[in-house]
């Protein structure tokens, strides 16, 4: 299963189109990809890398629970959304420290700059923690993920639960063609911190078994999909214990799949190494899914090769 990644970074590798990008870092990309990853047959996190599932699972539930404010996420020690929040935090008025502007970048070339630029961040999460209101102003990241499943809002003021009415759905029409969620709302994209990359997923049901493919606008191939590709299988195991299926594929389909240029040898190494054993994935019983936490959720057997360092493109 994992060979269905690695074939893909192989492909960027050798085919991909040079392109310069948002963050100007520059990347390989190609456009149109599908993954299929049979979940009966092993939890898909990468082995040839570590991918840290703790923050897999504390950003699905963050989710599934309709929050949008990292607070959440600091609270379990996941830092994976602090760069947007921060991003916020320093273009407005109330931030009085040094100049951050395109931190992304220039912390990657200018080691004194980097020096402050950590501190600020940590300043800002320790505050998120420790300061409510401050949290409430800063820590919100608009209209995200957690905002569009559970809570999108119609022209007629009225929010719709699109994680809820697909589980019933799936329950009572379990042959529908209808069995979507959206997060690409286009009214909200201005105000959203980043617009959604995993942007619709859709539920099919065969022989008692529950598949879900991802439309994904745009994919970081090294630091990114690795993530989302667990994340996803995670939310289609969920989703069948709600619905009391047991898990079929989890498909992957991606837009723009690129590697950036600064993850390319990265990547060659990653591809050098040999796959192993995938994880058996383990739920608690008898607990919903919107009040699951991170404990109830647990991997067996996972034994991968260590992580490998690459910066992440802001
Ligand atoms: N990205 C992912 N997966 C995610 C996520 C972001 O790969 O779940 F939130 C990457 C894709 C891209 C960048 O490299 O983040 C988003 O930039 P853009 O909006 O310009 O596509």
């Amino acid at each position: 299963m994992e060979e269905a990644y690695l074939a893909l970074g192989r492909k960027i590798l050798m085919e991909g189109n040079e392109k310069s990008d948002r963050t100007g870092t520059g990347t390989k990309s190609i456009f149109g990809y599908q993954m299929r990853f049979d979940l009966a047959k092993g939890f898909p996190l990468l082995t040839t890398k570590r991918v840290p599932f703790g923050l897999i699972k504390s950003e699905l539930l963050w989710f599934l629970k309709g929050d949008t404010n990292i607070r959440y996420l600091l609270q379990h020690n996941n830092h994976i959304w602090d760069e947007w929040a921060f991003k916020r935090y320093i273009e407005s008025d109330q931030y009085t420290g040094e100049d951050m502007t395109d931190f992304g970048r220039r912390c990657l070339v200018d080691e004194r700059f980097n020096e402050v630029y950590q501190r600020e961040l940590a300043t800002f999460c320790e505050r998120i923690v420790s300061d409510e209101a401050f949290a409430l102003q800063f820590g919100d990241l608009g209209k995200v993920y957690g905002y569009q499943w559970r809570h999108w809002e119609t022209s007629r003021g009225e929010t719709i639960d699109q994680i809820k009415d697909v589980i019933e759905m799936i329950k009572t029409t379990p042959d529908s063609r209808r069995l979507i969620v959206s997060a690409w709302n286009p009214e909200d994209i201005p105000t959203m911190a980043l617009p959604p990359c995993h942007t619709m997923f859709q539920f099919y049901v065969h022989e008692n078994k529950l598949s879900c493919q991802l439309y994904q606008r745009s994919g970081d191939v090294f630091l990114g999909i690795p993530f989302n590709i667990a994340s996803y299988a995670l939310l289609t195991h969920l989703i069948a214990r709600e619905t009391g299926l047991e898990v079929g594929e989890f498909i992957h389909t991606i837009g723009d799949a690129h590697l950036y240029s600064n993850h390319l040898e990265q990547m060659q190494e990653q591809l050098t190494r040999d796959v192993r054993q995938l994880p058996t994935l383990m739920i608690k019983e008898g607990i919903s899914i919107f009040d699951l936490e991170v404990a109830d959720i647990t991997l067996e057997g996972y034994t991968p090769h260590p992580s490998i360092k690459a910066p992440i493109a802001v």
